[in-house]
């Protein structure tokens, strides 16, 4: 049984909700890794957002460092999305037909992504990383994937293997239900180790497909590639005629305008978007050169569909968070707020000698409690989960809302203020000391 939170914070309302939420949802929650198990106590049920704050259902408010697992990164409910999709709601919610938005929002994407002439609207990570391997599949007459440990690609059943998000956080290696048909034709090595990736195409070489991966991995704490690594995925990949497949789930438009294939100059085949292009609703894309995109129905012959995809509610959410992007000295003033963030608390373990590691790229950042850099799975693995669990407490008590699981990134908004990172620090203070405590 998980140890409750302690601390002042009222819990009824979020406690009796979750008492209800259990009779009729698995484990009172519509994703894993919102259920706490990683970290112990009931989750707060959430009622409302506004800027960086989320307010739970007892009226406890947090600076939220998840929005919503990336989406949010204008902050909650910003009112130029509020009144595009208050607009698009009054015009119809679906017509499972094409909309000049889905024109509009495809345009900006391709812009914004020279890698990708043309995109399929879906309507989530899952399926745009699902979509963009049976392409590859298709393209390449190959069945064998390669993916890297602790890389997490929504839970495909060819994907589930030993995926970082939720699957690493519950410790489920794979899962039950999927036949092992459809995994051993999935191949995995350690992140950010091309020798380990030679040795998968000397193994399975003609018979790959592509290789997938996070170009900043996310779903084991925050790693960046090391200096080299994606450009020798490229390299690998031409030389032996596999596909390259970045998964920008997470990573597009939130540590760059062009995503990490801008910011490190190195271009996929293939591309998966979720998250901020959706802007808070469900809206997920796949593309890559026009060549390949034209294999996919009804163009050509590979089959993908979706009722609402390219949904004009998501469209007119995510065109408006594009929008405010794509402006001038945006991605700077985010990576300001996360290097500070992450620098402050290294710089608070360190006075208590506290082993600490932490990183931020664009938006996006992540700590453990780990010497670092954390380079792979196997690092992130080793990290102290005690002491992320006292610290994640202390921290919850404190009004800040981090990721619940050590396997996870924390996202930072437009809407953070230097105070709110402030105010952040200074709750790290006690939560390390409390952290330190834990042997
Ligand atoms: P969705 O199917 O959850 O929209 O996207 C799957 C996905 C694909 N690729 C990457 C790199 C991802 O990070 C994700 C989903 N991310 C998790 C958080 N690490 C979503 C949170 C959750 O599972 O509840």
């Amino acid at each position: 049984m998980a140890e409750p939170v302690s601390g002042p914070r009222a819990q009824s309302e979020s406690k009796a909700l979750m008492r209800r939420a259990r009779r009729r949802i698995p484990g009172g929650v519509n994703s894993p890794v919102r259920a706490y198990g990683a970290v112990g106590g009931a989750p707060p049920f959430i009622a409302r957002g506004r800027g960086p704050r989320i307010f739970d259902v007892d009226g406890n408010g947090y600076l939220d460092y998840v929005g919503s697992w990336g989406p949010l990164i204008l902050g909650h409910a910003p009112p130029a999305v509020v009144r595009a999709v208050k607009r698009a709601a009054t015009l119809g919610a679906s017509f499972g037909a094409p909309t000049p938005g889905e024109v509009e929002i495809a345009e900006a994407i391709c812009r914004a992504l020279p890698a990708v002439e043309q995109l399929r609207f879906v309507s989530s990570g899952t399926e745009a990383a699902m979509s963009a391997l049976r392409l590859a599949r298709a393209a390449t007459g190959r069945r064998k994937i390669l993916k890297f440990e602790g890389g997490y690609h929504g839970h495909a059943d060819a994907l589930l293997l030993g995926a970082g998000s939720g699957v690493a956080t519950l410790g489920i290696p794979g899962s039950p239900g999927v036949p092992e048909e459809f995994t051993k034709l999935t191949a995995q090595v350690p992140y950010n180790d091309l020798s380990a990736v030679a040795g998968a195409f000397r193994n399975h070489g003609e018979d790959l497909a592509c290789v997938i991966v996070e170009p900043v991995a996310g779903n084991m704490g925050c790693v960046p590639p090391r200096p080299g690594f994606l450009e020798g995925l490229r390299e690998i990949c031409d030389r032996h005629g596999a596909l390259l497949i970045f998964d920008e789930v997470m990573t597009g438009f939130r540590v760059a305008w062009g995503g990490a294939q801008r910011r490190y100059k190195v271009s996929p085949d293939l591309t998966c978007l979720g998250k901020v292009v959706g802007g808070g609703l469900p809206a997920a894309a796949y593309g890559g050169s026009r060549a390949l995109m034209q294999q996919v129905a009804p163009a050509g012959p590979v089959y993908q569909a979706g009722t609402l995809s390219g949904n004009p509610l998501a469209v007119a959410a995510g065109l408006e968070t594009l929008r405010q992007l794509e402006r001038p000295g945006v991605y700077e003033r985010l990576e300001a707020r996360s290097t500070a963030l992450a620098a402050g608390l290294r710089a608070r373990a360190e006075a208590r000698g506290i082993e600490f590691c932490s990183a931020a790229v664009g938006g996006m950042f992540g700590f453990a409690f780990h010497p670092g850099p954390l380079r792979n799975l196997e690092d992130a693995r080793a990290a102290h989960t005690g002491r992320f669990k006292r610290f994640f407490r202390a921290m919850l008590e404190a009004g800040i809302y981090l990721p619940p699981s050590p396997y996870e990134s924390a996202f930072m908004s437009l809407a953070h203020r230097r105070a709110d990172i402030a105010e952040t620090l200074r709750a790290a203070e006690s939560a390390f000391d409390k952290a330190a405590r834990v042997r």
